[in-house]
C-alpha cells in the first residue's frame, strides 16, 4: 500500500526514469477523471431516460427531444412510407413528400402479429420491409415510434378482445399464459434489437407500450382491468425487455386517449422510473364550426394539462396519435390542428395512417395525398415555423 501510493504521488525513489514513468501514470490518471467527469456531466442522472442502461444515440436522442421543444413540433406519420391513398411499397414514396417535397419527422410503425409470427403485420406490412423503412428513417435523420396491437394472450383473438378481463390477472397467474406472453415479448426484443444503423448501433425507437390504457376496446385498457394490474404489467414488460432481455435502445411513452382530467390522465401512470414520454391520442369527429371549436378547445386544455404534468414530471409531452379521417375540411391543419398546438410546446404530433380509399363510405386516412382537398392548407401548414419535418430534424442530428 505504502510502495503504492508513493508511485502514484510521484515520489518514486530513486530516479529518472521512475519519475517519467510516474507523470505518465499521473497524466493517465488527470485524463481518465476528466473524461469521467465530463461523461457524467454530459449524461447527468436528470440527463438519461428511464433507462439507465440506455444505449449512445437513445440518449442522444432523450437529450434532444427536450432541447427541441423551444423549437417547434415534429410532424409524424403513421406507415408513412410503406403506403398511402392509391399505392403500396413504392420505394421513397410518402404522401406527405408528395404533397410537400419532404418527409415527415417522426415514423410511426405497428407491430401487431409480430407475436404470432407472420411475415407481416396487422395492417400488411411484411416485417422485414419495415425493418427497411426504419434504418432509413433513422439514416435520414428522423424518429421513430412504434405501437403494438398485441392479440389477448388468454383468448387468442384480438387486441381488440376485452372479454373476460381476466387477461392481465392470468399473464401472471397462469403459467401457460405467463409463458405465451413473455414468448411474445421474447419475440419483440429480438424485432428492436435487430434494427441497426449503418454503423452497427441500435437503432432507438420510441415505444408507446399499451397505448389508449384508459379506453375500453383493448384488453389492457379502461374497464377491461384494474389500474394496479396494468401498472403491474407496464412495469413487467418494462423490466423484462431492459433487464431480462437487454434491450436498451428505446424510449417508453405513456399513452392514453383522449381524457377529461389529470386525475383520469394519471390513474393508469405506471411510475416516472419507467416513463420517458408522456401523450394521449385524439380524432376529431364532428366538423363544422362547432366541431372545430370544440376540438381545439380540448386540444388546448388536454395540451395545457400535458405539459403541466410533463414539466413536474421532468417527462417529454408529446401527441402521440390525431387524425380527422377522411379530411373533409379543406383548411383543418391551419384552422384547427395548428391553432391547437401552436401555443403548447409539445415534442411530435404524429398522425394516423394512410389505409385507403375502399369506397365513398368506406375510407381510412388522416393526412391529405396529392390532390386531396387540404394538401394546399397542409403545405401552409408545412411552412408554419412551429412545424418541423424530415429537413428540419436532419439538421438537428438527434441521433449525437
Ligand atoms: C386502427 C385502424 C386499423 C388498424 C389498427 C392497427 O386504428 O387504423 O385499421 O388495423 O389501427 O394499426
Amino acid at each position: 500500500m505504502k510502495n503504492l501510493f508513493a508511485n502514484f504521488t510521484g515520489l518514486c525513489i530513486p530516479g529518472f526514469k521512475c519519475q517519467i514513468m510516474n507523470n505518465r501514470i499521473l497524466k493517465g490518471l488527470i485524463f481518465l477523471w476528466l473524461g469521467f467527469f465530463t461523461g457524467s456531466h454530459l449524461f447527468a442522472q436528470d440527463n438519461l431516460p428511464v433507462d439507465k442502461l440506455a444505449t449512445k444515440e437513445t440518449i442522444h436522442l432523450y437529450n434532444n427531444l427536450k432541447k427541441q421543444l423551444n423549437k417547434g413540433y415534429m410532424f409524424g406519420h403513421q406507415d408513412d412510407v410503406a403506403y398511402g391513398v392509391g399505392w403500396k411499397y413504392i420505394p421513397g414514396r410518402s404522401d406527405i413528400k408528395d404533397v410537400t417535397g419532404d418527409y415527415p419527422a417522426v415514423y410511426g410503425f405497428e407491430l401487431g402479429r409480430l407475436e404470432l409470427d407472420h411475415d407481416v403485420n396487422i395492417d400488411s406490412v411484411p416485417f422485414d420491409k419495415m425493418k427497411q423503412f426504419i434504418h432509413d428513417a433513422y439514416e435520414r435523420g428522423g424518429v421513430i415510434t412504434v405501437s403494438w396491437h398485441l392479440n389477448n394472450p388468454l383468448t387468442g383473438k384480438t387486441a381488440w378482445d376485452p372479454s373476460p378481463t381476466t387477461t392481465i390477472g392470468a399473464i401472471f397467474d397462469s403459467p401457460a399464459v405467463h409463458a405465451v406472453y413473455t414468448g411474445w415479448l421474447d419475440k419483440v426484443a429480438a424485432f428492436f434489437s435487430s434494427l441497426k444503423g449503418d454503423k452497427g448501433e441500435p437503432i432507438p425507437v420510441i415505444f408507446r407500450m399499451f397505448h389508449e390504457l384508459n379506453g375500453s376496446w383493448f384488453w389492457w385498457g379502461g374497464k377491461n382491468c384494474t389500474p394496479d394490474e396494468l401498472k403491474r404489467l407496464y412495469r413487467f414488460t418494462e423490466t423484462y425487455l431492459r433487464d431480462t432481455k437487454h434491450i436498451h435502445n428505446l424510449l417508453y411513452a405513456y399513452n392514453t386517449d383522449r381524457y377529461g382530467s389529470r386525475d383520469e390522465y394519471l390513474e393508469r401512470y405506471p411510475g416516472d422510473d419507467l416513463v420517458d414520454i408522456i401523450g394521449f391520442d385524439i380524432y376529431q369527429r364532428a366538423g363544422g364550426a362547432d366541431g372545430n371549436a370544440k376540438f381545439i378547445a380540448e386540444m388546448d386544455k388536454s395540451l395545457t394539462t400535458l405539459e403541466d404534468i410533463a414539466k413536474e414530471k421532468n417527462k417529454i409531452p408529446a401527441l402521440t396519435e390525431f387524425g380527422y379521417n377522411g379530411l373533409p375540411d379543406s383548411i383543418w391543419w391551419t384552422n384547427v390542428l395548428a391553432k391547437g398546438i401552436n401555443t403548447h410546446k409539445i415534442s411530435y404530433a404524429l398522425g394516423w395512417r394512410n389505409a385507403g380509399i375502399k369506397s365513398e363510405k368506406r375510407f381510412e386516412y388522416y393526412v391529405p395525398y396529392k390532390g386531396q382537398s387540404s394538401a394546399d392548407d397542409f403545405i401552409a401548414f408545412y411552412g408554419l415555423p412551429q412545424t418541423l419535418f424530415q429537413k428540419d430534424v436532419t439538421k438537428e442530428k438527434l441521433y449525437k
